[in-house]
């Protein structure tokens, strides 16, 4: 079993060597083999390199049996195993996460072209470095007769009917766009499978629903997804697919490569409809490297998939035969890592969390561990349900993942680790905070606090999500003045907050002049809002933005909506019983109203009017999906666009959809679109159809 703790030894340690090799051989078949890893991909490279650095300092060592001289795990028996015609490489992994990594592959491949000092740059190709399975696919006269995992890079596991079940890789070499080669009579694409995010977290929730087992990472629900063993399973995985490279090929003609270089490669590949991805660039010498890996590192949280770092290939394909390869990696690529997303650490205790409309939501505090570029300290388990499954304890050793923007996790326990007295995890029968009863309504997963704002948990969370930048927005008031504010009792209802007076402000622990100054300004900018704004500022359960918009624009003014019956409510586009009911509810306690009455004696203001009979928007009654990167807006800036014209924005493509919104890197939901024969727009389209020019 697999234990960091183990002591560590001097290299020439015998049974640290054999510990090294025996861990990391279970490893790899957990990982290749069974899709059920237990240890992070960080910790894998730390003892991969360990050894690989014992072998190096004393060659006497090695055996031919060490995971050193393997790539991966021999396939399962379940699929026909197929020799690969030309071997599937591993390629060479310079960790050094700083611009120093760039700096030393360049510096490699001068040295070994002998280039001298005033030689020109050498021009690479740039890439993202996709976290998936790396595929070859084999074509005939054009047609794909072949796919295989890479396997232990000599031999793999057919794949054909799986693979076949993704949309974007062609089952026929399109030969019909502008510059696009002929057919080659055999030709090998190397590239990889991988799950989107979004496709991941959907595939997930739907495991959840059907009770079926979830999967810890978008790698893992691939890998899943192409060795199931039953293709009509796998066919409802939603996979994808990028195309980096090459492994067998003929040409028709005897005569030069149909290519000189990498980028070319692509194009051709991208020709005949593989897709290649829209971040590839030619970056020349070291310089434009780090800034590349910058700057895909920048966008990393934003992509739509998941990305552990970048590569570099000399991109002359002539260059690349004279560097060769050593053992099984070229000389003349490498992959640039990003800090890794999961890391181990442990749990140092786990709280309860009250949230703003009472939900309490276990927190496992953890020893900071650095993942996914920052430190983490915290990682939240849903509720109940999700403690349970997972079992986290406190003392346990942990796997925690940080991906994209999302929270971080923990995704698994490591159970051999765990302290034989760690206690089962069980939510409190109380608010941890104001010793209110907490309640776990039938057929709901959430424990919430019956508090409600006599638990001041509950009053500061109202407070924050009142003052947020997409509410009325008080700049500057973040959580610890909050605190302070409440716990000291100088503000217990939010129009308390427009009562504070400068004294009391600069009375507070750590509050100069100037910063309080700044609090009372941006109080008072805050009181000229919009009724949307304001709506959504009161949190009322269920009333997001884009309710609070659809309700102020079918309604003109707050009146009309507090005294609106059920059935009025549930006129508006956005809003069906569940949300009216809320809206009732919330409109029907006194002291609410009490609230609304006194915030607008405070002084905040918005416009009012009648509902107007609106000319029809553009969008009114269209709803539409976005994907991808958009070339100049957000997301949070195509929403906004498209809601202020009447349409409504949806998170997965079916047949109501109008519209596919795609950006650069749009994965499965633009193959949905066109399936289902969806339009796609991309930006410019949109700005058209919003200027009513479309
Ligand atoms: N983008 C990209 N990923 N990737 C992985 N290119 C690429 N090339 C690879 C691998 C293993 O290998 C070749 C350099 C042999």
């Amino acid at each position: 079993m697999y234990n960091p703790d183990l002591p560590g030894a001097l290299p020439a340690d015998p049974s640290r060597l054999q510990w090294l090799r025996e861990t990391l051989h279970e490893h790899a078949h957990r990982y290749h083999v069974l899709d059920a890893p237990t240890m992070p991909d960080a910790e894998y490279d730390r003892l991969f390199r360990e050894l690989q650095a014992i072998e190096t300092e004393q060659p006497e060592l090695l055996t031919p049996d060490s995971p050193t001289q393997r790539v991966g795990a021999p396939p399962l028996a379940a699929f026909a195993s197929v020799r690969h015609a030309v071997p599937m490489l591993s390629i060479r992994t310079e960790t050094d996460a700083q611009a120093s990594g760039a700096h030393n592959f360049d510096a490699r491949v001068r040295r070994e072209l002998e280039l001298t000092d005033d030689a020109p740059a050498v021009d690479y190709v740039a890439e993202p470095k996709f976290d998936g399975l790396a595929m070859n696919l084999r074509y005939v006269q054009g047609r794909l007769v072949q796919a295989a995992t890479r396997g232990d890079g000599e031999s793999g596991e057919d794949v054909t009917q799986n693979i076949r079940t993704i949309g974007q890789i062609p089952l026929r070499l399109d030969t019909s766009a502008p510059g696009a080669l002929p057919a080659p009579p055999l030709l090998e694409v190397r590239g990889e499978v991988y799950m989107g995010r979004a496709d991941f977290e959907a595939l997930n929730e739907r495991q959840r629903a059907a009770g079926q087992k979830t999967f810890v990472n978008p790698r893992n629900a691939a890998a899943g997804a192409v060795r199931q063993l039953d293709p009509a399973i796998a066919a409802q995985r939603p996979l994808s697919f990028y195309a980096y490279g090459l492994g067998e090929l003929t040409l028709a003609q005897a005569g030069g490569p149909a290519f000189a270089s990498h980028h070319g490669l692509l194009q051709a590949l991208k020709n005949w409809g593989f897709p290649v991805s829209g971040l590839v660039t030619i970056a020349s010498g070291a310089t434009q490297l780090v800034a590349y890996y910058e700057a895909i590192a920048r966008q990393r949280d934003a992509l739509p998939f998941d990305i552990d770092g970048v590569v570099y290939k000399v991109n002359s394909l002539a260059l690349q035969q004279r560097m060769g390869f050593v053992t099984r990696e070229p000389r003349w690529a490498v992959a640039h890592k990003f800090p890794a997303q999961e890391q181990l650490t442990t749990v140092l205790s786990i709280d309860v969390q009250v949230g703003r409309t009472g939900k309490l939501t276990p927190v496992v505090k953890l020893a900071p561990v650095f993942v996914g570029g920052v430190t983490v300290t915290n990682a939240t388990l849903h509720n109940e349900d999700e403690a349970r499954r997972k079992d986290v304890r406190v003392g346990d050793t942990v796997v925690v993942r940080r991906a994209g923007d999302v929270i971080p996790e923990v995704v698994f326990v490591l159970p051999e680790k765990r302290l034989p007295d760690a206690m089962l995890f069980t939510m409190p029968a109380q608010c941890p905070v104001c010793g209110s009863a907490a309640v776990r309504e039938e057929g709901e997963a959430d424990h919430r606090c019956s508090g409600g704002l006599f638990c001041s948990a509950q009053r500061k969370q109202a407070i924050l999500h009142f003052a947020q930048r997409r509410a009325v927005e008080v700049e500057g008031l973040g959580d610890k003045l909050v605190d302070q504010l409440v716990d000291g009792g100088i503000i217990r209802t939010l129009p308390d907050l427009y009562r504070l007076g400068l004294s009391s402000l600069v009375a507070l622990d750590r509050m100069a002049d100037k910063s309080a100054q700044n609090i009372v300004d941006a109080l008072q900018q805050s009181k000229q809002t919009t009724l949307p704004r304001f709506l959504f500022g009161l949190g009322i359960r269920h009333v997001g933005e884009a309710t609070a918009k659809a309700l102020a624009g079918h309604f003109g003014s707050l009146d009309a909506i507090m005294d609106a019956p059920l059935e009025q409510l549930q006129a508006v586009s956005d809003v069906g019983p569940v949300v009216a009911h809320s809206l009732r509810t919330f409109f029907d306690q006194p002291h609410n109203r009490e609230v609304v009455a006194q915030l607008r004696a405070c002084g905040l203001r918005w416009q009012e009017g009648a509902p107007l009979a609106r000319p029809p928007t553009p969008l009114s009654g269209k709803t539409l999906v976005i994907t991808g990167t958009l070339p100049t807006l957000s997301r949070d800036q195509a929403k906004d666009l498209i809601e202020a014209a009447g349409g409504k924005v949806a998170g997965s493509v079916s047949k109501k959809t109008h519209y596919l919104l795609a950006g650069a890197e749009a994965g499965s939901k633009l193959d949905k679109a066109r399936e289902l024969g969806v339009v796609v727009l991309d930006e410019d389209a949109l700005k058209e159809l919003l200027d009513g020019r479309a």
